[in-house]
């Protein structure tokens, strides 16, 4: 029988590259989004997939909406990716925050329990529970230290999915995922922040990218290969918790190079700080410049994570390369910007 999957937060990054990988192993796909006044799914029609999938309401805030939607529907997974997933911005909405990213996985988690037991269930954690690093590389043992409101949210949501597994015997799972990236990614987060302002200056309709803590490392990899690892663990023989990394670490500093080479600019580093300037030596203009209304009240210095149980246990490994990453990013800019639709 065809299986049956929900994704919550469907419209966002991850959602949509999860939803195009189910629909190719044949599953019917509920997408779980907000009602917005727009109702623009940009990103289901990027990958073509905007008729072969059924969208459904969802908020996450209210309770019966979510149960209604659970009890009626019966599936088989249901992927929980939606969350206030910006952590500049968990600073200034920190109980909202909380509301959708720690009680709004326990609403999830009681829906499953009261009215579809037989659900599997995924949770999207994420690395920013490491936050100021106890050890190097992070993995499934490491202790947590968040760093920001979303760190904490998303803590308690891994935490409450860990209870109902172990309190309710739910085959339920948390992906403890490192930072992910994509030509659908949010622009707001940085590489795509990058890859817009530095693609925009290429062709002549911006001036300067201004940047926030360029000494920030993260364990960048690609957003399409972090879901097949979500699908893995709900059809894996048991329910557990996995870290999913590419195993190395870059700057910000590093990533503007790489998408600058990509652009033909060649970024050279001036001053240190909020002084901090990168021009390009062809030309000798500034490019980026450090704008501290960009810092954080408090910075999570340097991510990077060992997926070695993934890859023992579910066979998972990521496959494509930080260069591949980045000029495909470059590249999907660069069409966006000067394509049809510009
Ligand atoms: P994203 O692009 O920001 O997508 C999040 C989705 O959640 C959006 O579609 C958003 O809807 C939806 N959402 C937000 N609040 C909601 C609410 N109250 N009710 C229902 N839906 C709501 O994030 P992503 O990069 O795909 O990440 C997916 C998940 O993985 C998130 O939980 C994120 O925290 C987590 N994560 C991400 C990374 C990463 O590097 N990408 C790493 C680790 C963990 P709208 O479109 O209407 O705003
Ligand atoms: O920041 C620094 C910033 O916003 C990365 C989310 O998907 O991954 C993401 O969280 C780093 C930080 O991602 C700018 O200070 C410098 O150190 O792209 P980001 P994030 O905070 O790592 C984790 C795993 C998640 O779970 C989250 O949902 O880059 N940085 N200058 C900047 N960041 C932004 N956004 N903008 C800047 O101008």
């Amino acid at each position: 029988m065809k299986k049956s999957a929900l994704i919550i937060g469907a419209g966002g990054q991850d959602g949509a590259y999860l939803a195009q990988f189910l629909l190719q192993k044949d599953y019917k796909v509920y997408c779980g989004v907000r009602r917005t006044a727009s109702a623009d799914h940009w990103r289901f029609r990027h990958l073509g997939i905007e008729r072969d999938v059924e969208l459904v309401y969802l908020e996450l805030a209210e309770e019966s909406n979510v149960a209604r939607l659970v009890s009626r529907i019966q599936v088989d997974e249901i992927y929980n990716l939606a969350a206030q997933s910006y952590v500049g911005t968990s600073f200034e909405q920190a109980i909202y925050t909380a509301e959708i990213d720690a009680v709004g996985v326990c609403r999830i988690l009681e829906a499953i329990r009261n009215y579809s037991a037989h659900t599997r269930f995924y949770q999207a954690s994420t690395s920013e529970m490491y936050g100021k690093v106890m050890e190097v590389p992070q993995s499934e043992t490491t202790p947590f230290y968040p760093r920001s409101p979303y760190g904490v949210a998303k803590l308690y949501g891994h935490w409450i999915t860990r209870n109902y597994r172990e309190a309710y015997n739910m085959f339920a799972c948390s992906g403890i995922l490192f930072n992910h990236e994509s030509p659908l990614r949010g622009p707001e987060f940085v590489t795509r922040k990058a890859v817009i302002g530095l693609a925009s200056i290429r062709l002549g309709r911006m001036e300067i990218l201004n940047l926030g803590n360029l000494d920030a490392k993260r364990d960048w990899g690609f957003a399409g290969d972090y879901v097949v690892g979500m699908w893995l663990m709900l059809n894996a023989q048991e329910a557990d918790d996995y870290v999913l990394a590419t195993g190395h670490t870059r700057s910000v500093r590093e990533f503007l190079n790489a998408a600058a080479t990509c652009l033909d600019f060649e970024l050279e580093w001036h001053g240190s700080g909020e002084s901090e300037v990168g021009t390009d030596r062809k030309t000798g203009k500034t490019v980026v410049a450090v704008d501290a209304a960009f810092y954080r009240p408090a910075e999570v210095d340097l991510l990077v994570g060992d997926a070695t149980k993934a890859h023992q246990k579910l066979g998972w490994k990521p496959q494509t390369s930080f260069d591949q990453l980045v000029s495909m990013m470059v590249e999907a800019e660069v069409a966006r910007l000067t394509g049809p639709h510009a």
